[in-house]
């Protein structure tokens, strides 16, 4: 028998994850082609401007099935045209998996489509909770002026589709309208 100290670790305040293991991606305006409604707008912007960061753990190979992945997502401020910085989205390749996702800090949306292009919207604020079902896609959204970090847990043999997404897009966006969020049809 042994008692192990902690090798990993998640600063409650930040949601930053460190110790051994973990991995980093960014997204920068040059990544996200055709994601935002407004391309000729994101082709004019600086393709170098950082416009979220993920870090996360994956403790078991991917694929692997019983396993669960841990993570958190940095959207910074800023928008393309009228539209807020956000994340690609994605339904899962596994379609059958579910996710959650927690607000750590800043105002952010979480947009959610089911198979029938169905979108809706959930408030993200620190502390508040998001259960995303089996079949439905998420993107999430920063609103506010600061950036929006937020938790993620997903199993670790869901995977990501994001070609649906590419091909059909959500059937909302988050847009300003009149200085204030919006979620509008497509
Ligand atoms: C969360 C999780 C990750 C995802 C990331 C960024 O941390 O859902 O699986 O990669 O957000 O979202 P996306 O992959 O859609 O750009
Ligand atoms: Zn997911």
């Amino acid at each position: 028998m042994q008692i192990f100290k902690p090798e990993l670790f998640f600063n409650s305040d930040t949601g930053q994850l460190s110790g051994k293991n973990i991995g980093e991606k960014t997204a920068r305006l040059g990544d996200l082609k055709d994601v935002y409604v407004d391309e000729k707008c994101r082709k004019s912007m600086s393709q170098d401007q950082l416009v979220y960061h993920v870090q996360y753990y994956f403790p078991v190979s991917e694929n692997t099935e019983g396993g669960l992945f841990f993570g958190n997502t940095t959207i910074y401020p800023g928008k393309v045209g009228d539209e807020y910085f956000m994340t690609k989205g994605h339904f899962h390749a596994k379609g059958d998996r579910g996710e959650y996702y927690w607000c750590i800090q800043g105002h952010g949306m979480l947009v959610m489509m089911n198979r029938n292009r169905e979108t809706w919207a959930e408030e993200m604020t620190p502390g508040s909770l998001h259960y995303m079902p089996a079949h439905v896609a998420h993107r999430t959204v920063n609103i506010g002026n600061t950036p929006m970090t937020f938790g993620a847990c997903w199993p670790s043999d869901a995977g990501h589709d994001y070609g649906t997404i590419a091909t059909d897009g959500f059937s909302g966006r988050l847009l300003e309208v009149n200085g204030k969020p919006q979620l509008v049809a497509f």
